[in-house]
């Protein structure tokens, strides 16, 4: 504590009082969320899913939606191999219903195409990397806000925190 000198002692203290105070409403917003694929696009052939993947981070919980008109379109869960060949696999049935809800239940990367001819290779694939909702999202440290990082480590920060302000409130 004899590191900081007394004038930035303040602000220290401050700037220790907004990370505890976030630490606390932080678990009020990370919920689950739901992606609805491409937004207002949809899933759709000749969209660009790896520019919407970006800066997007999926977490254990969240869930995916493919709106499409029914018949149109559907949608293949595929491994990394099909996708890159944008082959439809050989056993399982695509979903089909316009609006189809993928929760997301494991960690890792996730492969989706249409299987209509020629669909996928006009772009319409999408592939995600699904985070364990109770590790710290690390690429975007600045922003803990889309983080879903789970109510123990919330805790277990927010309690360090409280022990810090009390130490160096003994040298206020
Ligand atoms: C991917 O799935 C296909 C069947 O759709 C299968 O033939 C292939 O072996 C799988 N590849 C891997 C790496 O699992
Ligand atoms: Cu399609």
């Amino acid at each position: 504590m004899a590191l900081f000198a007394s004038k930035n002692k303040k602000m220290l203290v401050s700037m220790i009082a907004a990370v505890a105070a976030l630490a606390v409403f932080a678990p009020m917003t990370a919920s689950a969320k739901q992606y609805v694929v491409g937004d207002e696009n949809g899933w759709t052939k000749d969209f660009d899913y790896t520019t919407w993947t970006a800066g997007k981070q999926f977490f254990v919980g969240d869930s995916l939606v493919f709106n499409y008109p029914a018949g149109k379109h559907n949608v293949f869960k595929v491994n990394g191999t099909d996708f890159m060949q944008c082959s439809k696999p050989l056993v399982g049935a695509p979903l089909t219903t316009g609006s189809d809800e993928i929760p997301l239940k494991t960690t890792g990367r996730k492969w989706y195409i249409c299987g209509v001819s020629g669909h996928c290779s006009s772009g319409q694939k999408l592939v995600i990397t699904v985070l364990d909702g109770s590790a710290a999202p690390a690429p975007t440290p600045t922003s803990p806000s889309t983080g879903a990082a789970s109510g123990s480590i919330i805790s277990a920060g927010f309690a360090a925190t409280m022990v810090v302000v009390g130490v160096l409130g003994m040298f206020m």
